[in-house]
Formats: structure tokens, sequence, C-alpha cells
């Protein structure tokens, strides 16, 4: 089994959902990665042992997920030289924002790149560290490349499909113009 890259950390299991996209995106990827549940809050000793150790261990990036009163990745990028990825989760009263303000929030010195809330979140975590690992590794970079061509790709083939079902649409639409608009679209009646 190949050393783990990308170390992913969320506060809690019940991040698991979210996070799994971008365990499945580094998948795709072929980037090792591990994963690991430690609180800031709950085992604040493992969080910094954790990200104290990253480095040594082969890790390059790590991404950490949490929700609330999120400090996880801040936390880790207080006891680590390697490049922070922070991923809000929602949930609680405040849906997230407590979340995305706290991890984004840092203080000039130690930043974490936040990415968005919901489920692009993951998926952009992935798609950033596989971007930061792609600067010294050319055969991952080009697969990133091919990634970026394929969004391409997927636009183009949205928008045949969209060309084919609203001619559709308005061909069988019961909505016509109103008998008083000429089909240059000036009205009946007004010169
Ligand atoms: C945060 O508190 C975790 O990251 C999680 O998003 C949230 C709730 O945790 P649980 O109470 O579900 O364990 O630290």
């Amino acid at each position: 089994m190949s050393t783990p890259l990308v170390g992913i950390v969320m506060g809690s299991d019940s991040d698991w959902p979210l996070v799994q996209k971008a365990a499945a995106m580094l998948e795709s990827f072929g980037v090792a990665f591990d994963v690991r549940v430690i609180s800031a809050h709950r085992t604040p000793e493992l969080a910094s042992d954790y990200a104290a150790n990253a480095e040594a261990r082969g890790l390059k990036v790590i991404i950490a997920a949490a929700g609330g009163a999120a400090h996880l990745g801040g936390v880790l990028a207080a006891h680590t030289v390697l490049p922070v990825i922070g991923i809000p989760v929602a949930g609680g009263a405040l849906n997230g924002l407590d979340a995305l303000y706290a991890t984004l929030q840092m203080p000039a010195g130690v930043p974490v790149a936040t990415v968005t809330l919901g489920s692009a979140g993951p998926v952009n975590a992935a798609l950033l560290a596989v971007q930061i690992l792609g600067t010294a590794d050319p055969e991952l970079r080009e697969k990133f490349r091919a990634y970026k061509d394929g969004l391409k790709d997927k636009v183009a083939e949205g928008n045949a499909k969209v060309q084919v079902t609203a001619r559709r649409a308005v061909r069988e639409s019961p909505v016509r113009a109103p008998q008083w608009i000429r089909t240059d679209g000036t009205a009946r009646g007004r010169g």
C-alpha cells in the first residue's frame, strides 16, 4: 500500500457522509490518503499530535472537516507547515454558517484554505489537494487537466440536450403569444 499523501481528518464520524465525497474524489485520481476522526475540542492532544507528525509521516496536504464551532482546520494548521484545506460542515442551529466563519476567518499567518458548504465542499477540497500535489507531479497534473476538459465536455453535452428539449417544449407548449401581438412583435391596431 502506498504512503498516504493526503490526510483527511473530521471532527466527528457524523461528518463522514459529507466527507466521503472528498475520499471518493481522491480515490478517482489515484491519490493515496488516510482518514481519521479527531476533534479539536474533544481530543485536543490528538489533534496537535496528528498535525505535528503529519509531515514526518509523508503527508503533503491535510483536509480538515468540522461543523459548529469548527476549529479543527485552524488547530491543525497551527501545528504543521503543511497546507490545510478546511471543509465547513452544515448542521445545528446556524446551519453551517458558524462552521463556515470559524473555518474561514483565520488570522494572518495561519491560513486554512476554506471550501464551500454543501456537497461541492469536499469535492473541491479533494480537487485542490490534487492541484497542490500536481505542482510536483506532472502525471497527476495531466490527470487534473483531463478532469477539467471533462467539465467542458459535460457543459457541451448539457447544452446539446437543452437545445433539443427546449425546442420540443416550446413546440408542445399550450402557451401561445396573445393574438394581438403580430409575429414581428408589434401590437395589432397600435400602428
Ligand atoms: C463538530 O461537531 C464535528 O465536526 C461535527 O460536525 C459536530 C457535531 O459532532 P457530533 O456531536 O455529531 O459528534 O466537532
